[in-house]
């Protein structure tokens, strides 16, 4: 379950929050597959609880009604057109599957394909799930179903994250409609989830449930990866869930989010990744901040978002320029920050607003960080640099570094006062280099700045202290 289905050499996966199908698959064509990139990330497909108290907000999906495909993000048949479309583009679709629960309790309604159900009475009629396939004081002792204390395991898996539905997943019916759904998201040709919640499910339940899935359509496990919040001290650990999968590395954000900050020595970096407590590189998916956590929910507090670009594109081009673990790219929407609930960029009638663009940028509220020329350029640079060690570490002071992959690619970071001014080793062969930072390669010419490197590998490094992007980076792809 650990290996993603790249398609021809790309890495990294961007999560493209609350996009709508339709939108995604154009991404795919014009910009992903060109640029690079491996995957997306996509909202939940299945049908959810439509809340109007706030008036639709971004977490409503997260409150699953039944598994039928049809949500503000689009219809089934536009959901598989998607993966068709991205596919073809060489993209790959990872689904955030919301399996640990239905809708909070209390209240009915219908979902957002027009299915029944009753969460006051335990009622989906639309998977069918009924009363006996949730979780209820047999095995949850909290007065009132919900979890109180994450020091207690049972509680974290047997009652109700913030007052939603627990099911019941020892039982043998709940993991086979579980299944049901993921194979059929299989069969449209997905190539991995994004298990959310997945904390609060055994491990056990995880196992027997994978035990049903079928194979990606070109042949393999599936690609999984686990939402698992394990930031240390706690008695539930990453680590239990590696039988099906990655896990989400929620350490790596917090830790890149103090170095960018000045708060933790750049020079420590050396042995980032398993030198620094964190999981093997194969187990993991990196991320500087994720759709929660870059408003306060899901351990949030602490981590870089878009609102900090200087330190976000420092710490996201080091996540790129680093060999460890498969990094994820956030593609957020603007929103008013006083209300952490508010849902994606929407027309009158709520439905979600198009992605549209003007140039490179995107306009309607999406704020499309994976289209910044500083990170979308280290993407490629991952690319070229896969499967090469870091090589010419340098650290000149405690907020200068600078390192290579193999002979392939390049970085300097500086979060000094002064400038990095410096006769470095950079690994590659002799010529001209686009620095992918400032500018592009465009017709054989940088549309930025460049460094010459000689024929002992040694270029003239210069990177700024008190500009907006103070990192210089260089690779083989964008060689004059
Ligand atoms: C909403 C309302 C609630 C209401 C509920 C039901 O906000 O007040 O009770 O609906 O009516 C998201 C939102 C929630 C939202 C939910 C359902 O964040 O606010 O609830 O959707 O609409 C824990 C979990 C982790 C989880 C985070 C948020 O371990 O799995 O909480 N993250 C995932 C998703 C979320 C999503 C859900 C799960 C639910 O990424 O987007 O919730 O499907 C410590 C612990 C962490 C814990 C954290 C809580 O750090 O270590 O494990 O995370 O505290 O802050
Ligand atoms: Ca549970």
């Amino acid at each position: 379950y650990t290996d993603p289905h790249c398609i021809g050499g790309r890495d990294g996966i961007v999560h493209l929050f609350e996009w709508k199908w339709n939108d995604i698959a154009a991404e795919c064509e014009r910009f992903l597959g060109p640029y690079g990139f491996c995957a997306v990330q996509t909202s939940p497909a299945n049908e959810n609880r439509v809340v109007t108290n706030p008036n639709r907000p971004w977490w409503e999906r997260y409150q699953p009604v039944s598994y039928n495909l049809q949500t503000r993000s689009g219809s089934e048949a536009e959901f598989r057109s998607m993966v068709q479309r991205c596919n073809n583009a060489g993209v790959r679709i990872y689904v955030d599957v919301v399996l640990n629960h239905m809708t909070g309790a209390g209240g009915n309604g219908h979902g957002t394909a027009g299915t029944y159900y009753d969460a006051g009475g335990l009622q989906f009629p639309g998977v069918p799930y009924g009363p006996t396939d949730f979780n209820d004081y047999s095995n949850c002792n909290t007065w009132d179903l919900n979890i109180h204390n994450y020091n207690n395991p049972e509680e974290v898996r047997n009652c109700r994250l913030v007052s939603l539905l627990d099911l019941r997943m020892e039982k043998d019916y709940v993991r086979q409609k579980a299944a049901d759904f993921l194979n059929h998201l299989l069969d449209l040709g997905v190539a991995g989830f994004r298990v959310d919640a997945a904390k609060h499910m055994w491990p056990g339940d995880i196992i027997a449930l994978f035990h049903k899935v079928k194979s990606v359509t070109w042949g393999g496990q599936p690609f999984v990866f686990q939402e698992v919040i394990d930031q240390g001290g706690e008695p539930i650990k990453a680590e239990e869930y590696f039988a099906t999968g990655r896990v989400t590395n929620f350490k790596f954000g917090l830790e890149l989010a103090r170095v960018f900050r000045r708060q933790n020595a750049m020079k420590w970096l050396s042995n980032f990744g398993v030198g620094w407590g964190m999981w093997s590189s194969e187990k993991v998916v990196n991320f500087i901040d994720n759709h929660d956590n870059q408003r306060g929910h899901g351990g949030g507090g602490g981590v870089l978002t878009h609102w900090e670009p200087r330190p976000y594109k420092l710490a996201t081009a080091f996540m790129l320029a680093h060999p460890y673990g498969m990094p994820r790219v956030m593609s957020s929407f603007e929103y008013n920050r006083a209300n952490d609930y508010e849902g994606p960029p929407h027309n009158g009638d709520m439905s979600i607003k198009d992605v549209t663009l003007s140039g490179m940028s995107c306009n309607n509220g999406w704020s499309c960080e994976h289209r910044w020329r500083q990170i979308y350029n280290m993407v490629a640079f991952r690319n070229l640099a896969r499967g090469t060690p870091i090589a010419n570490w340098w650290s000149g002071a405690d907020y200068q570094i600078a390192f290579s992959r193999g002979n392939k690619a390049f970085i300097a970071l500086n979060l000094e006062g002064y400038e990095i001014n410096q006769m470095l080793q950079t690994g590659l062969p002799a010529g001209t280099y686009c620095d992918v930072i400032s500018g592009n390669y465009e017709n054989g010419q940088c549309t930025g700045s460049s460094v010459t490197v000689g024929g002992d590998g040694r270029a003239n490094i210069r990177v700024c202290s008190s500009c907006d992007d103070p990192m210089v980076a260089i690779h083989v792809g964008a060689k004059v």
